[in-house]
């Protein structure tokens, strides 16, 4: 069966209705497709299953899943036909979240191909996806039979998945009108529908947080966008080396508590040094306690960091009385979450990284970002598509070759972390283990900012 003979089939049974029908939103609707029948003529699903075979047959998946009720038998007909294992979720327990919403076999990490009849908006697509990432499945595409939708695609593509359709509505529309099965007018009232319901563009993804900008300035005007993370233990190194690097960095973090002199003179000397080679001061303390606790660890204490950091790092483990606690009655101070990390086996998943993007889409002006890595430019597009607007990826965990340290660091390219998406790398012993490292610097910066323009 051709896609245009699948087409006429569905015309022929019922399936595409024009007329005036009201949506669950409330929306009427010029035309209505309904292919629940469709399991009751065997010749029409057996043509659609090969239709979704050809499509699908090289894509990269491990279990295939139908949305219930109706995409359900497409999907198992399609994975007997293509020998692939076929999950379901329960329709009626997923609320609860008990675990074994699942229905059949699969390994944690597979990568589930989702299945279903239409897509009309993406926001149950996506919905579906985060259900499964919960239940530890990776999902990337989706495959429809009929595309209805005015911005599925882009909604979907925003939020790092991909839509593949059988069919959109504006080829059967081609294909009814050049059978004469439709009228000139009835498709001019269903496009003006298709068009009134379309989503404007966002036009501009303003960024509130004054330090974002700041920092996103700072990278175009230096051309770098080069973290340094300077991990030595005397004061006498740290300034030995900012002097070698200092002008190939747009941004210096620095651990001030493995420091072993550490004393009233290091911040002074510290801010001289940012004043002369212009970089901006991030104390990578990794906060994680309770609001009340992390507020004081932040302001005072030896370090008093609020002084002198304007971006720290946060676990959002404790929950979001973190950033109340460490900024309540402070300015000018922002902060990146950990909602990844680059250390191999560290204890997050996709749920709690989504939890993150939740709890910060709440406080946008003292979060400019996400720290962020994967195992490839894939996976850190995906993990970046989820970010909330206007946030930042941070990636450190970089080097000039792929590889890993005795304890579990796990190094990415330049390449891989920019191509990824991520707006600056952070480079540690990458630079201060080499032989030159002002040299090497200046090879990190140019790499990363190579790659980065062409994004721009
Ligand atoms: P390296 O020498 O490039 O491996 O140093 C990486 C730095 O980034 C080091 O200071 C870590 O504490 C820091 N880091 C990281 O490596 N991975 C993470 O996920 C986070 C921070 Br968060």
């Amino acid at each position: 069966m051709t896609k245009e003979q699948f087409v006429l089939e569905l015309q022929r049974i019922g399936a595409i209705k024009f007329g005036s029908f009201t949506l669950k939103s409330g929306l009427v609707s010029p035309f209505y497709f309904d292919l629940r029948d469709m399991i009751s003529f065997p010749e029409i699903l057996d043509g659609v299953s090969n239709l979704l075979v050809e499509r699908i047959k090289d894509m990269d998946f491990d279990v295939l899943t139908g949305i219930p009720y109706t995409a359900l038998p497409i999907a198992s007909l399609v994975a007997s036909k293509l020998n692939k294992p076929l999950v379901y979720m329960r329709k009626e327990e997923k609320a609860y979240g008990t675990g074994n919403n699942i229905i059949g076999k699969f390994e944690k990490g597979a990568k589930c191909l989702v299945i279903d009849d239409l897509i009309t908006t993406g926001a149950s697509k996506i919905e579906t996806a985060e259900d499964y990432e919960k239940e530890g499945m990776i999902v990337k595409d989706f495959v429809v039979v009929i595309d209805r939708s005015s911005n599925g695609k882009e909604d979907l593509a925003e939020k790092g998945y991909e839509l593949h359709s059988l069919i959109n509505l504006a080829e059967i529309l081609e294909l009814l009108e050049s059978e004469k099965l439709i009228s000139a007018e009835k498709i001019e009232e269903v496009k003006t529908f298709t068009a009134s319901i379309a989503k404007p563009k966002e036009i501009s993804k303003e960024i509130p947080n004054p330090l974002t900008k700041k920092l996103i300035n700072k990278i175009r005007e230096k051309k770098s966008n080069l973290v340094l993370s300077l991990d030595v233990t005397t004061q006498k190194d740290f300034f030995e080396m900012l002097d070698k690097v200092g002008s190939e960095i747009v941004m210096l973090k620095t651990h001030a508590d493995i420091i072993d002199d550490y004393d009233e003179k290091f911040v002074p000397k510290l801010q001289e040094y940012s004043q002369k080679y212009d970089f901006i001061i991030f104390e990578d303390r990794k906060f994680a306690d309770i609001g009340n606790t992390v507020k004081h660890q932040y302001q005072n204490g030896v370090y008093k960091i609020r002084d002198w950091a304007e971006f720290v790092t946060v676990h959002m483990v404790a929950g979001e009385g973190i950033l109340k606690g460490l900024f309540n009655g402070v300015e000018n101070r922002s902060s990146f979450v950990l909602a990844r990390m680059s250390s191999k086996g560290n204890l997050i998943n996709e749920t709690y990284s989504r939890k993150c993007f939740e709890i910060v889409r709440k406080y946008p002006n003292v979060v400019s970002g996400f720290i962020g890595h994967g195992k490839d430019v894939e996976d850190i597009k995906r993990y970046k598509a989820k970010f909330p607007a206007g946030m930042l990826l941070l990636t450190p965990g970089v080097k000039l070759e792929r590889g890993s340290d005795a304890m579990g660091q796990q190094y990415i390219t330049v390449e891989d972390a920019i191509q990824g998406g991520a707006d600056c790398i952070i480079v540690g012993r990458g630079i201060l283990k080499a032989e030159d490292p002002g040299k090497e610097a200046k090879i990190y910066r140019e790499r990363a900012w190579r790659e980065y323009e062409k994004k721009m």
